[in-house]
């Protein structure tokens, strides 16, 4: 499978269907200087393209609509544009973004614009309430929208076991809870404001259940825990939660029948792919499901120049994801 786009390095695509045509909203890799280390410092990006195309088979091109925003414009944020995620609601389009603040922590932040290629104003302050990395907005049937997000290690979730308001610095860098007992960090979810820049409720831990117990993962279990990269897609009524298990290198999914999950864990979407960081998007365009995810392939496995990628993915009669049309 050849990368969509060649002419820069691009990762953690969202993919969205706005005006009949395929949008997808990437993180924008940069060559750095800095050493690779598990915190992920090497992923210094600094602005965001917007990509889009007519078709997905056969191929159309993709469009490059340009830098949208970048890190000068962003009032509150000192370094790291990392994965980011955009919605449509009443006639607005927002860029959902995380980024390290001043004092080097990781927010969410907004910015809004009229069209889906931008270019797009941001808020100058971060969501109220926002912590960690990699924002996935959905937008339900009854129009209430929910934003997902948290990442381990570098992305700083396990520093906000005390509570959302509480960073307890002892836990940056690549740690988890481990151990006998200990259960999986779960990612957050909070139902966004009608105007989609702010909570509109306290923020909240979903859990992922093990089918086997029906009890929540353990934290040992690398293989099936949230590691980062969420995604929610809805397909006949059933809440899909997708991931990235980190370390380990899945790409998996949940499902569940209330936004809130719990969701009950259901099997991989992807094996890992070269580089270390596994991240996607699924969208439905033209009566078919799509899986966007991102490899090191172009960069012959350079961990943080990776390119977007898309294939096909399918559901068996129990709404199980396959990678094969049964
Ligand atoms: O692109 C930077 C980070 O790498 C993302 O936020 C993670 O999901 C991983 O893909």
């Amino acid at each position: 499978m050849a990368p969509l786009i060649t002419h820069l390095y691009t990762a953690d695509p969202s993919a969205h269907v706005f005006e009949g045509k395929i949008y997808i909203y990437p993180s924008h890799d940069r060559e750095t200087d800095i050493q690779f280390n598990d915190n992920g410092d090497q992923y210094d990006m600094a602005d965001y393209h917007v990509f889009s195309t007519e078709s997905l088979d056969p191929p159309a091109p993709v469009v490059d609509h340009g830098v949208v925003l970048k890190t000068e414009d962003i009032p509150w944020v000192s370094k790291q544009l990392w994965a980011p995620d955009a919605a449509h609601k009443n006639g607005k389009y927002y860029l959902y973004f995380p980024a390290r603040d001043k004092q080097g922590i990781f927010r969410i932040g907004v910015a809004v614009g009229d069209r889906p290629e931008g270019p797009f104003t941001p808020d100058p302050e971060p969501i109220k309430g926002s912590y960690s990395i990699d924002p996935a907005t959905f937008v339900d049937d009854d129009g209430e929208a929910y934003m997902y997000f948290g990442g381990l290690w570098g992305g700083q979730l396990q520093c906000y076991q005390k509570g959302n308001d509480v960073f307890d610095a002892a836990w940056q860098g690549p740690q988890e809870p481990k151990g006998d007992g200990a259960c999986a960090l779960g990612p957050r979810v909070a139902r966004l404001t009608d105007d989609m820049r702010q909570f509109a409720e306290e923020v909240r831990e979903i859990v992922i259940l093990a089918p086997e117990t029906g009890k929540p993962l353990a934290a040992d279990d690398h293989d099936r825990r949230f590691f980062e990269a969420a995604w929610m897609h809805k397909r006949n009524g059933t809440y899909y939660f997708s991931y990235s298990t980190g370390d380990t290198h899945y790409l998996c999914y949940a499902t569940g029948s209330s936004p809130y999950g719990p969701f009950t864990y259901g099997g991989r979407i992807l094996e890992p792919v070269l580089g270390w960081t596994t991240h996607h998007s699924i969208v439905e365009f033209q009566g078919r499901w799509w899986l966007f995810h991102h490899d090191c392939e172009l960069s012959k496995g350079v961990d943080h120049l990776r390119s977007v990628k898309v294939k096909e993915i399918f559901y068996d009669a129990e709404g199980k994801i396959v990678s094969e049309k049964p």
